[in-house]
């Protein structure tokens, strides 16, 4: 069995004797390495690490299970969040878990249909706001300033802490940092919490070298790239249409401190990236988990020099968020055929020999 989060690096968490050891069996996700993806960049290495392994298919969990360990010892009963959809999953796994009251808000009609269904079955109250996301984090922190709700965003310092732990495991498998992270940049806490997690374990000499932070966001909503909010964010990846990231400095913060980059990249590039994952790497991810991929593509195609390097791309949420997307971007429409063997064999006929 993985040894649970919160035992793993209990050195490095905000954790006391009174902190409640609770797990769903978070972190420890795979670092799978590419099989043809980096052959094509003439890199040395690139590797997925796989966060859509996590209990609920995305990497929030790691910062939700310190966020609540955290809320049960300070005594609170009811937690709540806003949400592009994985966030309201984890906080509603981990609110069932411990028996307490979950809220969450979403921007009506903009989360995946996988992520709605999580945060139904587990339980939580939903409310789909008329409005975005950015909108949606104003009234829940309004509301929980307000009422003994504790807020579960990553403006709550523990989930930045949690999420941290994502560096320590790459380095823990790689030996070291690797050259380059890359990042899929929405609310900008994760890419925060990396480059805490890099720094901190480099300051404990578990690791000789610091990567460089390559973060993306998508084209219609890339305040930090444009350097400005963004009022109306538009893309694909639902998870990350934001347009006031809540640490906004810390990625800008990232970005400088490692020498790296935060680039944007257009809904066409995320689903060619999505789609070479799937049926080059056999790694199915959601749409926004596959910016760091394109991302890396758009800037091989630039130019930048890539040889020789060791790359790790963050792969934040599963595929299965999102059914009706690989749905809508089949190349073939679903082929029907009779229950009879002679039907069959003419449907493949064309296979045999490929
Ligand atoms: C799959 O769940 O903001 O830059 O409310 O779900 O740390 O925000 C999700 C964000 C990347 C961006 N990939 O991470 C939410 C939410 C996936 C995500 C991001 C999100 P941050």
């Amino acid at each position: 069995m993985r040894r649970p989060l919160l035992e793993r690096y209990q050195e490095y968490l905000p954790l006391t004797e009174q902190t409640p050891p609770i797990t769903l069996g978070e972190g420890g996700t795979p670092l799978v390495r590419s099989e043809r993806l980096w052959r094509e960049l003439g890199t040395s290495e690139v590797y997925f690490k796989l966060e859509g392994c996590n209990p609920t298919g995305s990497f929030k969990d790691r910062g939700m299970v310190v966020a609540i360990a955290k809320a049960l010892e300070a005594g609170s009963r009811f937690i709540a969040c806003a949400s592009t959809g994985n966030t309201s999953a984890s906080a509603a796994a981990y609110g069932a878990h411990c028996g307490l009251t979950t809220l969450v808000l979403v921007p009506k009609g903009s989360v995946a249909a996988g992520k709605m269904a999580q945060a139904i079955a587990y339980g939580a109250h939903v409310l789909a706001v008329n409005g975005n996301f950015d909108r949606a984090l104003q009234l829940v922190r309004e509301l929980c300033s307000r009422h003994p709700a504790t807020l579960v965003n990553s403006v709550n310092p523990f989930r930045l802490e949690g999420q941290k732990t994502a560096a320590f495991e790459v380095i823990d498998d790689l030996g070291d940092a690797p050259d380059y992270l890359c990042i899929p940049v929405g609310n900008a806490g994760n890419i925060t919490a990396y480059w805490r997690g890099f720094r901190t374990y480099h300051e404990a000499g578990k690791a000789k070298r610091l990567p460089r932070m390559l973060g993306f966001q998508a084209e219609g909503s890339a305040p930090i790239v444009f350097g400005h909010p963004v009022k109306d964010p538009k893309t694909i990846a639902s998870a990350i249409r934001i347009g006031s990231p809540a640490s906004w400095k810390g990625a800008v913060a990232a970005r400088d401190e490692s020498g790296g980059r935060i680039d944007a990249v257009s809904d066409e590039e995320i689903l060619e990236a999505y789609k070479l994952l799937a049926r080059q790497e056999g790694v199915f991810c959601e749409p926004a988990s596959a910016t760091s991929v394109a991302g890396l593509l758009k800037l091989a195609r630039e130019g930048m020099d890539f040889r020789g390097k060791r790359i790790v791309c963050v792969i934040t949420g599963s595929g299965l968020k999102d059914p009706d997307l690989a749905q809508q971007i089949a190349d073939v429409p679903l082929q029907e055929v009779s229950a009879d063997l002679e039907s069959v064999e003419e449907a493949v006929s064309s296979l045999w020999g490929r």
